[in-house]
């Protein structure tokens, strides 16, 4: 399945009058605010969501899976899924492997495939979660902070090798996200198993190249419902604190009890210079089961407000934080999703930069709470959709990506190509 230049050209055309009335209305409205539609325009072009391979198939819960049809069976086929998404939103151009799902035997080629598609590889994740056909220690009781010397040397090497696939593809990052912990009370000495997890994750530090970072992802519960080895920010921002300056705190969005104020979070690990990327997704009862600002968009607007000012400026923060989806659902098409996704998350950042900064730190010296909730709400409440869909006309993509998707039928060409019970390799 190919989405070609043609395809877009044509679709653009059915809706370039109903477009260009509403951009006009609100350069209009920005122009009022002394804000320049065009460099708005520039900085959602140039904002790249990268695509995790896990999520593009039906990820299922643990009482099922539904398999949607067309899943991509290899690697191979995963890069071509997003680049279908790329494509269609010009947003997408970062794939994020998962090793050993996503094995690249021949990286040379793999590269050559993404390249086809103008996409780069993000961060690579290990798993030692799991456990593989050949491996010889068992990960039922943790990983790099087993109470075994052996087994957290096995964890150790895997992740070695990750970063070796990672080289071959480009990619600048390791993020390792640890199923560690325990499930009962005085099943696990705490302190032990935090020490061995810093020392595993020292040996790999040390295997890091120069110009790579290590992202530790954090989690306060699942698959461990006592305690996990890394259950909060804290715990990532000390770990990554004593490994050095290549190590930083990854926030995924659906790694916090109810009611975290992860905005605040963003903020002070940005202020330590210590986040090093995001996993995005919404919930409302755990993890990652919705899409990216389909239920919280205000919540996505206060962290992407945070993002900006703590940052010098949108083209500094775009390159110093690594940008993911991190999601799974059940019965959506992924595809279609992680369309909405990047959308969501594009929206939050545009009207973020929307906020008056002068003003809000006027108010905020003038202790004025209703005077910062208006400055929040006029760039909140500023539909931004128009602006977007400029900045993927411009970059040839499509005006409506997921409208495009649908008209092409690109999940039933899949399907005819895959077959309708092909399931996504990994997971
Ligand atoms: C498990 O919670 C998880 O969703 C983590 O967020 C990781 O980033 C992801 O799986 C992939 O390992
Ligand atoms: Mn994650
Ligand atoms: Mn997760």
């Amino acid at each position: 399945m190919n989405i070609t230049s043609s395809h877009i050209e044509e679709h653009n055309k059915t809706v370039k009058d109903d477009h260009q009335e509403s951009l006009d209305a609100l350069a209009h409205q920005l122009n009022k605010r002394n804000i320049d539609i065009n460099e708005l325009v520039e900085q959602a072009g140039a904002f790249q969501v990268a695509i995790p391979s896990w999520a593009l198939g039906a990820g299922g819960t643990r009482f099922g899976r539904f398999a949607m049809g067309g899943e991509p069976r290899s690697l191979e086929e995963k890069i071509e899924d997003v680049g279908l998404l790329h494509a269609l939103n010009h947003s997408s151009g970062a794939i994020s492997l998962h090793i050993p799902w996503d094995i690249p035997e021949d990286t040379a080629a793999v590269k050559e495939l993404a390249d086809k598609h103008n996409l780069v590889f993000d961060a690579v994740n290990s798993n030692t979660f799991q456990d593989q056909e050949d491996q010889e220690h068992s990960y039922k009781y943790g990983s790099l902070s087993h109470t075994k010397e052996e087994v957290r040397e096995q964890a150790i090497e895997h992740n070695i090798e990750v970063i070796k696939y990672g080289k071959a593809l480009g990619s600048k990052a390791l993020t390792v996200w640890l199923a560690d912990g325990s499930n009962f009370p005085g099943q696990q000495n705490f302190g032990k198993a935090l020490r061995n997890t810093e020392e595993s994750l020292h040996k790999i530090y040390d295997a890091l190249p120069d110009d790579w970072q290590v992202l530790i992802e954090y989690k306060p519960y699942e698959p461990n419902f006592y305690s996990m080895v890394i259950p909060d920010w804290g715990t990532s921002f000390l770990l990554a604190n004593k490994l050095g300056d290549q190590a930083k705190t990854l926030v995924d969005l659906g790694h916090h009890l109810p009611n975290t104020n992860i905005e605040q979070i963003v903020a002070i690990l940005l202020m330590e210079g210590k986040l090093g990327g995001f996993h995005f997704n919404d919930s409302k009862y755990g993890d990652d089961d919705l899409t990216a600002g389909s239920l919280k968009p205000y919540q996505l607007f206060l962290i992407f407000n945070e993002l900006i000012e703590g940052t010098d400026g949108p083209e500094e923060l775009r390159n110093q934080i690594a940008w993911m989806i991190d999601a799974s659902h059940n019965v959506k098409d992924p595809l279609e999703d992680l369309l909405q996704s990047v959308e969501a998350i594009q929206q939050a950042y545009v009207k973020a930069l929307l906020i008056d900064r002068d003003k809000l730190k006027d108010v905020r010296e003038e202790n004025d709470p209703a005077g910062a909730q208006e400055v929040l709400q006029d760039a909140f409440q500023t539909d931004v959709r128009p602006l977007l869909t400029e900045a993927r006309v411009r970059h040839q993509a499509a005006a409506d990506p997921i409208q495009l998707y649908r008209a092409l039928g690109v999940r039933k060409q899949l399907i005819e190509e895959r077959g309708a019970d092909s399931v996504a390799t990994g997971l």
